[in-house]
């Protein structure tokens, strides 16, 4: 008949979760000592900002605190994050820079 038997029939549909990897904020924090050029000058290092875009950051951390100055993979935002530790401690500045899953 019709039947050439090639298909089973049988329903293989399935649902594909896809988990998308986490991100992470990465934050600067103020302090009292490290210089505002020295904190300009990590923005514009290791996070690609032009000095103006550094300059405003820097200011925002200052007046309030704390701000985010970017959002990473848990690899990339480690990296960030020790690139400034360790500049800021080379320096003998007391620089702060953290992660948090977002
Ligand atoms: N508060 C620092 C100062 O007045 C500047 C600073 C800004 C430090 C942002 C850390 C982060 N010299």
């Amino acid at each position: 008949g019709d039947d050439d038997g090639g298909d089973l029939g049988i329903a293989l549909e399935t649902r594909t979760r896809t988990k998308k990897p986490p991100l992470y904020k990465v934050m600067l924090l103020n302090d009292d000592y490290t210089p505002m050029e020295f904190v300009v000058l990590v923005l514009e290092r290791f996070f690609s900002m032009t000095h103006a875009q550094a300059f405003e950051i820097m200011l925002t951390v200052h007046k309030k605190g704390v701000a985010v100055v970017g959002v990473f993979s848990h690899e990339i935002a480690e990296t960030k994050v020790t690139q400034v530790m360790d500049l800021a401690q080379r320096h003998q500045h007391p620089l702060q820079c953290t992660m948090e899953k977002e």
